[in-house]
């Protein structure tokens, strides 16, 4: 038995374990970190099992081309040649941004670094984007005008620090479990805990405060709560004073959302909102934890400035204990931010607009012309594609024929486009789509490194081989680089790529092998020297001074009527993670919950007739989707619930591609649903 140390693949949180291999190099089991930082010896269901899917067989190992229709096994020459050949073709004959890259927040940071870098350099194109733009690109867009910059604010260990607690938008201890474990440590240490979800969560049994306030309603609430904040008095006036600028403004804006008004937008009561707003502002140290309830909104970037109005009119930011914290959600999404997986920034957040950044670039890459319009973002290339003038994309490890909302509109598009490839660890509905896929190493076959939500660079480290001709990521995007003419991307190792991150990456310059090894750092991490940064903006906000940025209440984008009478609502469970391609092949996951499901209130059930465990069809203004219906309480009346695991039961057939008008993020959270029995 061998044993390696490596980083979790499913969530942000990013515990460390080792992989267990046998005699024979076959992944066989995962025993915990007992010394890491954030795990300290335990992992979720899902950290336990990582080791299960790598050995199924369904595994993609040759690459494949489609063939008179059919995707037939090909050699990896014939598959490269032909990806070369084509995306040439479709760039000579409509310029180069008629190509998009989707990156992979599930690959590591160097892969990220390198596809990027092959978008940039070397098809001269900003069309490069991820995941991050259906989950915290509100987070990024959001923090970085409040504060500078777009990352939670402090550490993981900060939360057992907190006096009071505002979770909301997170189910924690199902997405995050880790870190849901010490919210409730610190519950148990005497801190107060506010849960603001509308869903019975496993959070609120620990709450002083569960606030069960309509979907789509956090402006109001946040904005009632800042309104009693000045009008009692309970304000950090020195910290206003001398850290922030702009408060003259948002008292103008918050002085509207009496406890009153608040309470009717929010269809909760004024004692509600008072009480809260005491208990964060009478707390010496308060912190927020937020997720995808309050980024995945069409107002997702006024949810977030909202957030970071709070923290800043109470004196929570920068130090201990406190903090604006976004839980970002896959392994590697803070990473493949970080690395530039972006259509507006290099690697460390470097404005592909700027001149000199550009110039920086080229000198370092020995590439000239690199593009400075900012590019097509995964909704707004999918959105391109449906038009016809997106005409050829190549995706790496992403899924968006289940996970991009409106899957009617999203397979439309992906059918017009001239060229698609895929890159991926196993067949999903989006490799069916493509006319290449590539069979990609999973994380227990690569070394590199992800970056948890605490901005933490780690260490993941091969274990055991990659199936039949499966290839490392960034081996292939190099391999394809050379054929088109270019040897930049000639790497010997992923520890050679990151040295080149680290000279090009202020943030990430300290990041070297080396120094990670055991105990990942957290950026910024300017230097070899530097020790890291736990807490940011201690003493001074990355943009010199906060800025409060107040937003006015606007309702979802689409609300119930008389034919869609219920707000249906999407996310996760704990055993599944996202599309399903790697939980759904995991045998004790599986096991756990097997079928698509949809949660509704017992009194809604109750008059239509709808019972627990029985088949219902869901259906919104863009499809209708079976599943079995969980009558629980779990939900508030008129509201549904469902994950977007299982292909069998999409959740995004059903779901609204509205926008966000500056993160261009889905509004997943809110559409008009009806349900019947079937
Ligand atoms: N098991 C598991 N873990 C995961 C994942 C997974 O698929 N499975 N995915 C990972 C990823 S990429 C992400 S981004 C995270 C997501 O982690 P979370 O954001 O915690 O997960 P969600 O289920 O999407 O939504 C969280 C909660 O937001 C609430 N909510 C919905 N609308 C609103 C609203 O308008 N306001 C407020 N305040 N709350 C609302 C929902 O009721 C839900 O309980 O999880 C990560 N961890
Ligand atoms: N309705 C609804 N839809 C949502 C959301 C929601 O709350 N509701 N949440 C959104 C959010 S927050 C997110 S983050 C997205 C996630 O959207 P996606 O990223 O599209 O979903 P995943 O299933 O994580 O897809 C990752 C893919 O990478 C593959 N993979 C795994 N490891 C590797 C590897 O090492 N290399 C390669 N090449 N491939 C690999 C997996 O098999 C899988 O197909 O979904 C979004 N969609
Ligand atoms: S909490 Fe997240 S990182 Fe930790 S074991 Fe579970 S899925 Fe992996
Ligand atoms: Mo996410």
């Amino acid at each position: 038995m061998r044993r390696t140390l490596t980083t979790c693949p499913y969530c942000g949180t990013g515990c460390q374990f080792y992989l267990v291999t046998n005699g024979e190099g076959k992944l066989v089991g995962v025993e915990p970190s007992s010394n890491h930082v954030v795990s300290k010896g335990q992992l979720c269901v899902k950290g336990w099992n990582a080791f299960n899917f790598a050995n199924h067989p369904d595994r993609l190992t040759v690459p494949l081309v489609r063939k008179n229709g059919n995707l037939v096994e090909a050699s990896w020459d014939e598959a490269l040649d032909l990806i070369a050949t084509r995306l040439k073709e479709v760039q000579d004959a409509h310029g180069n941004d008629s190509v998009a890259f989707f990156s992979s927040a599930k690959t590591t940071n160097e892969e990220n670094y390198v596809m990027m870098k092959l978008a940039r350099a070397v098809f001269k194109t900003n069309n490069v984007d991820h995941c991050a733009r259906l989950c915290h690109s509100s987070t990024v867009a959001g923090l970085a005008a409040t504060f500078g910059s777009g990352a939670m604010t402090n550490s993981i260990s900060c939360v057992e620090k907190a006096d009071c607690i505002l979770v909301t938008g997170s189910n924690t201890t199902e997405q995050h479990p880790l870190i849901g474990t010490r919210i409730i440590n610190a519950v148990k240490g005497g801190a107060k805990l506010i849960v603001a979800d509308n869903r019975k969560i496993r959070l609120a049994n620990f709450a002083d405060m569960h606030i069960r306030w309509e979907n789509g309603t956090d402006v109001a609430f946040l904005n009632g709560l800042m309104h009693v904040i000045i009008k009692e008095g309970l304000a950090d006036e020195e910290f206003i004073r001398t850290r922030t600028e702009g408060f003259d403004k948002l008292k103008e804006v918050v002085e509207e959302f009496t406890p009153e008004r608040t309470a009717e937008i929010c269809k909760i009561t004024p004692v509600e909102v008072e009480k809260a707003a005491r208990m964060f502002a009478g707390a010496e140290r308060a912190m927020i934890i937020y997720s995808m309830g309050i980024t995945q909104h069409t107002h997702g970037v006024d949810n977030v400035k909202s957030c970071a109005n709070l923290a800043m009119l109470t004196g929570n930011v920068g130090k201990e204990g406190t903090g604006v914290n976004p839980l970002r959600g896959q392994n590697n999404v803070q990473g493949a931010c970080d690395l530039g997986a972006l259509p507006n920034v290099y690697s460390g957040y470097q404005k592909v607009t700027d001149d000199g950044v550009r110039a920086k670039f080229e000198k370092a890459w020995g590439v000239q012309d690199l593009p400075g319009n900012v590019g097509l973002t995964v909704t707004t290339a999918i959105n391109a594609a449906a038009d016809g003038t997106l005409k050829a994309l190549y995706v790496m490890g992403e899924n968006p024929m289940m996970s991009d909302p409106d899957q009617h509109h999203v397979r439309d598009a992906l059918e017009k486009l001239d060229f698609l490839v895929v890159q991926d660890i196993f067949p999903t509905p989006t490799t069916k789509l493509a006319d290449v896929v590539l069979p990609a190493a999973c994380f227990a076959e690569k070394d590199g490194t992800f970056t948890s939500t605490e901005r933490r660079v780690q260490r993941v480290r091969k274990a055991c081989d990659p199936p039949g001709q499966a290839r490392q990521d960034w081996e292939i995007l190099a391999d394809l680089a050379r054929r088109m003419g270019y040897d930049g991307l000639t790497y010997s190792s992923p520890k050679e790529i990151m040295d080149e991150i680290t000279r090009v990456t202020p943030i990430y310059g300290g990041m070297q092998y080396d120094r990670i090894d055991q105990v990942g750092l957290q950026w910024p991490c300017p230097n070899r020297d530097h020790p890291g940064t736990p807490v940011l903006h201690v003493g001074k906000f990355a943009r010199g001074l906060g800025l409060f940025s107040p937003a006015e209440y606007r309702p979802s984008a689409e609300l119930p009527d008389d034919e869609y009478p219920f707000v249906l609502s999407t996310g996760r469970c704990y055993f599944h993670f996202h599309t399903g391609t790697m939980t759904r092949r995991s045998r004790l996951l599986d096991r756990e919950e097997r079928f698509p499901y949809v949660e509704v209130h017992p009194d809604d059930a109750k008059r239509l007739n709808i019972h627990d465990r029985f088949p219902v069809m869901v259906s919104t203004r863009r499809g209708e989707v079976k599943a079995l219906a969980r009558v629980s309480d779990i939900v508030i009346p008129g509201h549904l619930f469902m994950t977007f695991h299982f292909e069998e039961g999409a959740a995004n057939v059903l779901t609204n591609n509205a926008l966000d008008p500056v993160a261009k993020i889905p509004e997943y959270k809110v559409c008009a649903a009806q349900i019947r029995g079937v």
